[in-house]
C-alpha cells in the first residue's frame, strides 16, 4: 500500500469517528431527562431553569402555601394549565424545542417563572 492509502484511509478512520461522537453523543443528551423541584410559596424558587433544546424536562411543583394566587400554573407555551394542590408534588414534563425563553406563571399571570433553553 502507498502512504497515500493510508492516508485516505486514516482521514477515513476519523471522519467515521467524527461522525459517530457528533451523532450518538447529541442522541444521548437528547434522551437525558432532568428533573427539578421548584418549590411554590409565594413564588417559585428557582424561578429561572435552564435547559437544552430539544430534552425533556420534569419540572416537579412542590406547593407549600396555601393562597389563591398559586393554586394553578400555567405554560403557555406548552398548552398547559394544571392545578396545584397544597402539600403536593404535581411533575410536568415539556420539551423546549427551540432556544430562547419560555415563561410560566400562576393563574392570574402574576408570579413568573422562565424555562431558558440553550443550544
Ligand atoms: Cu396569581
Amino acid at each position: 500500500m502507498t502512504a497515500d492509502r493510508w492516508a485516505a484511509i486514516g482521514i477515513g478512520a476519523a471522519l467515521l469517528v467524527f461522525l459517530f461522537v457528533f451523532f450518538f453523543g447529541k442522541k444521548r443528551e437528547v434522551q437525558a431527562e432532568s428533573r427539578i423541584t421548584i418549590v411554590v410559596d409565594g413564588g417559585y424558587t428557582p424561578d429561572l431553569i435552564v435547559v437544552r433544546r430539544g430534552s425533556p424536562v420534569t419540572l416537579i411543583f412542590d406547593r407549600r402555601d396555601t393562597g389563591p394566587c398559586t393554586d394553578e400554573i400555567v405554560l403557555p407555551d406548552f398548552g398547559v394549565r394544571r392545578p396545584l394542590p397544597t402539600g403536593r408534588r404535581t411533575a410536568i414534563t415539556v420539551v423546549p424545542q427551540h432556544v430562547g425563553e419560555f415563561s410560566f406563571s400562576c393563574g392570574m399571570n402574576m408570579l413568573h417563572g422562565r424555562i431558558r433553553a440553550t443550544e
